[in-house]
């Protein structure tokens, strides 16, 4: 089975920009549902509106939930939170979805600002200054050292993975982003594949728990995130990688930008063909475009010529390779 391209979604979606995702070639979606959509009844008169479209989604994220402050810092709500995680689960299971997002982020990404950078093309896209970002005051109520959050996913862990594994559900975990020691005084879970390693582990290798693999993290990391093409190998062969975000940067940290995937410092033709040497089957997806232009499409406008360029480093590399395409379908 051929690897397939996803574009991030939400519900609500005009025809007309259903339509401009199929013309795309994009068959798959990853949808990003508020918590007061995520009832059966929603998603399913969703997933029939899409499947008019020949869309379908490949996998949800429900953000509150997916970064969730009481979650990973153990707050006094967090049974409840989980308990919530868990209908999520349920629901998507129900739905046919088979992944759901999730990141050890209680603060989310942390970037230094938005602008037209020297690595952009006048493009508005995110940039970091690793200096900027750690004189920040600390983020939440105090420090959160690291055995503490490998211990709030534990008690996650050991929570939801009974759930996932009866319903046939794999959680996608990405990295913290900027992949650092600790953002905002919370120690960060994944900032190296050790740290990969290590959760696969804590989750006794279950394929409940799998990977967001997000390049531009690995990329951000360079070598002290790990060694990219060898833990893409390593990671197809244990069947852990489930997404991949495709993104390029400037450089690495301390200070980079994101950049389109022809205009970093990493060659993401070499990044694909590995990708597809090692028999990737999962979603790929375009991760942070430039912001949109109101009049050109805003986002998904923003997301159309990276995703293309995309599709075309994954058409080529699969030629090169002698692979076969995820193509249109007889009908
Ligand atoms: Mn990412």
């Amino acid at each position: 089975m051929p690897a397939k391209v996803q574009v991030p979604a939400r519900i609500g979606h005009t025809d007309e920009e259903l339509a401009f995702i199929r013309e795309m070639g994009v068959r798959y979606l990853n949808l990003n549902v508020m918590p007061a959509d995520t009832t059966y009844e929603t998603l399913a008169r969703e997933q029939e509106r899409l499947a008019h479209f020949d869309l379908e989604i490949s996998d949800l994220a429900c953000p509150p939930l997916q970064k969730n402050p009481s979650i990973i810092l153990g707050r006094a709500d967090r049974d409840e939170q989980i308990q919530q995680f868990q209908d999520f689960v349920r629901l998507s299971a129900r739905l046919g979805v088979k992944i759901v997002s999730v990141a050890w982020q209680p603060n989310g990404i942390f970037r230094t600002g938005r602008a037209a950078c020297p690595h952009t093309r006048g493009g508005v896209s995110a940039y970091a200054d690793l200096e900027e970002i750690e004189s920040r005051p600390i983020a939440n109520d105090r420090v959160y050292p690291s055995e503490e959050m490998w211990d709030t996913f534990l008690y996650f862990l050991e929570r939801m993975l009974p759930v996932c594994e009866s319903c046939g559900v794999r959680m996608a975990l990405h990295p913290n982003d900027p992949p650092v020691p600790s953002l905002g005084g919370v120690a960060s879970l994944i900032y190296r594949s050790a740290d990969y390693d290590r959760a696969f582990a804590l989750a006794n290798q279950s394929s409940a728990l799998g990977m967001k693999l997000c390049v531009g993290c690995w990329l951000e990391g360079g070598d002290r995130f790990g060694d990219l093409m060898e833990d893409i190998r390593r990671y197809c062969q244990a069947d852990k990688i489930l997404v991949v975000h495709f993104r390029n940067v400037s450089s690495k940290l301390p200070r980079f930008e994101e950049t389109l995937c022809e205009d970093g410092y990493a060659n993401m033709y070499a990044i694909m063909k590995q990708f597809v040497r090692c028999g990737f089957q999962g979603y790929f997806s375009i991760d942070h475009a430039f912001a949109g232009h109101p009049s050109m499409g805003g986002m998904l406008g923003a997301f159309a010529y990276p995703t293309g360029f995309l599709k075309g480093l994954l058409w080529s590399a699969e030629e090169e390779l002698h692979q076969p395409h995820d193509q249109v379908q007889q009908k």
